[in-house]
């Protein structure tokens, strides 16, 4: 019998080590300095590193790794230029979700003080590249910061700031052609798509340090909202509205577009 008990004993002992085991997981900022933020963002099964530098000349960089999945961006700010290459990686799912919790990781840490303005891009770039549409590849390719494309109709507004609370006309197509949804300005069209036109998912966390509410926004969340809801998800339908809400969504909030 005493045994017996020594062995339920050893078992009991095995059982607690293992379920106790302290789970390496989270962010690790390895550093935060005025000129940059690297750190690596550890899950059970995968990790996603960061490195983010800015010099005096105005010029930013970020590289994320998803192990070997990378993507940089390069934004000048005295220039007005952002370039993003993703070497033509398509994300799955699982790795965008990496990306929106890293992007919701930091956005806490930094908001214990003033967060720098590279930090603040960081935090956004991480939640652009998170809410790419279903199959979208992240190619190469240059933004000019606030530049409409001269469109009336459709297109890129540059930065437009809309204001809650009003009602504005989304732009977008899609395979079945051209439409002009009216929607109201941070209403919720259903569940994962509140705050209709805020460039980022959802209204996002309440210490948010960057909230932005603008047309090219609203386009990119309407588009998304109709397609998703018809099973229809794909770069092919919300690629271009993607792409032409960057600007928005890095620089609605210097722009003034907080929605009021
Ligand atoms: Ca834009
Ligand atoms: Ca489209």
């Amino acid at each position: 019998m005493k045994h017996l008990f020594n062995l339920i004993v050893v078992i009991a002992v095995v059982v607690n080590i293992s379920g106790c085991e302290p789970a390496e997981v989270g962010l690790v900022l390895d550093k935060r300095a005025d000129d940059g933020a690297s750190g690596i963002y550890l899950t059970h099964d995968t990790s996603v590193s960061f490195n983010s530098t800015t010099d005096r000349a105005g010029t930013e960089s970020l590289e994320v790794g998803i192990e070997e999945t990378k993507l940089v961006a390069e934004i000048n700010v005295i220039n007005g230029t952002l370039l993003l290459d993703g070497h033509h990686n398509v994300l799955s799912s699982q790795q965008k979700e990496l990306l929106q919790s890293l992007s919701n990781e930091l956005e806490e840490t930094f908001s214990d003080d003033a967060p720098a303005s590279h930090e603040i891009s960081l935090v956004q770039l991480l939640s652009y590249w998170a809410q790419a549409p279903q199959g979208y590849v992240y190619g190469r390719r240059q933004v000019e910061i606030g530049t409409a494309d001269g469109s009336t109709n459709r297109g890129d507004d540059g930065i437009r700031c809309i204001r809650k609370g009003t009602w504005v006309t989304a732009r977008y197509d899609d395979r079945s052609g051209h439409h002009q949804d009216s929607v109201k300005v941070n209403s919720t069209a259903r569940p994962g798509y509140e705050c209709m036109g805020r460039c980022g998912p959802g209204c996002g966390s309440w210490w948010a340090v960057a909230k932005a509410w603008t047309q090219d926004c609203m386009d990119h969340d309407q588009c998304s909202n109709v397609n998703y809801s018809s099973g229809g998800s794909s770069d092919s339908n919300c690629g271009d509205e993607y792409d032409e809400a960057a600007d928005d969504w890095l620089w609605g909030v210097w722009n003034g577009c907080d929605g009021n």
